[in-house]
């Protein structure tokens, strides 16, 4: 194939999502590579030693090792929904929030959801403080249908691959949660083309092989 930006993806991550939405709906085309976290490549490793997914490698040789780049930079070429410019707010309100998403968020996220990899962890306590950061995006939902206006922005699609790890949790308890804003714009994200699209399996990529083509036409 001709040579494209290679993304070093794996499917389930958070991380790789949000890229993924964004190179998706920037019409980037890419060559990705499944990467299985326990096995990783070691030409991924060779060009961002911390071994973390998503990667991009640029046309030229840029390594792009962190998700919001990833997503910014697609979206510099081509923003045809315009998540760069939100109805309401800056640029800067929405990464704060994906900060306050990728920092505190996360950081309970990963002990709800994994306790035994932490030690004298309880999910309960972490399931609650991380819901704090869920009933304030239910409040900023109540005046618009998204996070930043009556459009998708980045902070959205940033953000709700994490809101659904951590709904899948315990479906039924987030679904009995006073939450019904955050949990419309859940759905919506479920269901929306783009996130289907994105969530297309790809086999495991081998060293030598070629990628897949994404987005998939
Ligand atoms: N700050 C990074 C975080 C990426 C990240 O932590 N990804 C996880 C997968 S969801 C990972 O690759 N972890 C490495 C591992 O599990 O070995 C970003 O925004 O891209």
């Amino acid at each position: 194939m001709p040579s494209y930006p290679i993304l070093y993806s794996f499917r389930r991550c958070p991380y790789a999502m949000r890229a993924r939405l964004a190179l998706s709906i920037s019409g980037q085309v890419c060559e990705l590579r499944e990467v299985v976290l326990r096995d990783k490549p070691p030409e991924l490793l060779a060009i961002s030693p911390k071994g973390t997914v998503p990667v991009l490698v640029v046309g030229d040789g840029s390594v792009l090792e962190e998700s919001l780049e990833i997503m910014i930079w697609a979206l510099q070429k081509k923003d045809p929904q315009g998540w760069l410019r939100p109805d309401h707010e800056s640029m800067a309100m929405m990464q704060a929030l994906i900060g306050e998403c990728d920092g505190g968020f996360k950081y309970h996220l990963d002990r709800y959801k994994y306790p035994q990899r932490y030690a004298g962890v309880d999910a309960q306590e972490h399931r609650g403080q991380g819901s704090q950061f869920l009933a304030q995006l239910n409040t900023q939902l109540e005046t618009t249908p998204y996070l930043f206006g009556d459009r998708v922005s980045l902070a959205d699609r940033a953000i709700a691959p994490f809101v659904r790890q951590f709904a899948s949790c315990d479906r039924s308890w987030f679904n009995q949660q006073p939450w019904p804003k955050l949990q419309d714009w859940l759905t919506t994200f479920l269901d929306s083309e783009g996130f289907q699209q994105i969530m297309q399996k790809y086999p495991k990529w081998e060293s030598g092989a070629v990628g897949s083509l994404f987005p998939p036409s």
